[in-house]
């Protein structure tokens, strides 16, 4: 473990990409150096230093990272692309100003690092869709490509104006095996194998051919870790950087599903995700977050599949 003297909250800490963030930077700076909180109090308070925070109370949140002298906030309360189709205007209101209050945190120097995450949810249907650009047309056609387009507007704008040392990647779909998505579009890559492992089937609700970028959770862990602790010279890009993993469609992932079990049967029933789906890109170009700050992914298709159902195969402890 590193000696540090970071104080870390992680906002919004109980979702799919937080639990497994809080375990990892627990695990860099120390137990009692990571505080996680979320709007209410879940099974996570039982492994370390948890607050309840609802990130749109600026005085609150204030109180608390005084309290705990915090110096880095990693903001990753959100609603994602399909539930925030439900729920517009209060999307707006949770992506937007949930970032404006920890950023004025930073402007006013109370903390002196923000990690915040955007996605590829900022690109939309006119983006060159096949190795997307780092720099191109973004017309977003969600909500929460919307909120995150003008998020990644805002976060650059603090850093020029009031030099607030904010960091950003744009998330492909995220996968996991110790928690769950909620809300997502690409969520049907995670419960595929949940599906696939406690019934043999699964009914898609994208279509066979809907390629959308993922990555395995490890890698993304990395990813965040990594451009959070590289030098500030850096980060060359303050708004949010493109970050790739691979890609693959809901047949390309269900034959891979099937090396491992071979009765396993996928159908197909598009919903509403569908539309946004064929909205974002098939695949991303990382070369700035490679030659600035080195990313580099472990994981592939092949490789994300076997480690996901060896885990999930594995008696709970
Ligand atoms: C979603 O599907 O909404 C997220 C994302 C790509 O940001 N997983």
């Amino acid at each position: 473990m590193m000696r540090t003297t970071e104080k870390i909250l992680v906002i919004g800490s109980s979702g799919q990409l937080g639990t497994e963030l809080v375990q990892n930077l627990r695990n860099v700076y120390g137990i009692e150096n990571v505080i996680a909180s979320d709007v209410k109090i879940t099974e996570q308070s039982k492994e370390g230093p948890f607050e309840v925070i609802d990130v749109l109370n600026a005085t609150g949140l204030l109180e608390i990272v005084k309290r705990h002298k915090i110096n880095q906030v990693y903001l990753l309360a959100a609603l994602l692309s399909a539930t925030a189709e439900k729920m517009p205007k209060f999307a707006w209101d949770l992506n937007m100003n949930g970032l404006l209050n920890v950023l004025d945190l930073a402007k006013e120097k109370i903390i002196e690092k923000i990690y915040w995450p955007s996605s590829i949810a900022v690109f939309g249907p006119n983006t060159p869709k096949e190795n997307t650009p780092q720099f191109t047309v973004m017309e977003p056609s969600t909500v929460y490509g919307i909120s995150k387009q003008a998020g990644e507007r805002w976060c650059e704008y603090y850093f020029n104006k009031y030099n607030v040392d904010v960091r950003s990647l744009r998330y492909p779909g995220l996968i996991g095996w110790k928690s769950a998505p909620g809300g997502g579009t690409t969520d049907y890559a995670v419960h595929i194998f949940h599906e696939a492992l406690k019934s043999g089937t699964y009914e898609c609700f994208l279509s066979e051919n809907a390629t959308l970028p993922m990555m395995y959770m490890p890698d993304a862990i990395k990813a965040t870790i990594g451009i959070m602790q590289a030098d500030a010279d850096k980060i060359k890009i303050r708004s949010s950087y493109n970050l790739a993993g691979f890609s693959f469609s809901p047949k390309e992932i269900a034959a891979e599903i099937t090396k491992h079990i071979p009765n396993f049967k996928i159908t197909y029933k598009e919903d509403s995700r569908q539309q946004i789906a064929d909205s974002w890109p098939k695949s991303i170009d990382a070369a700035e977050a490679v030659s600035d700050w080195g990313w580099k992914p472990e994981f592939d298709l092949t490789a994300m599949t076997s480690d996901m159902i060896k885990n999930l195969r594995a008696p709970k402890k």
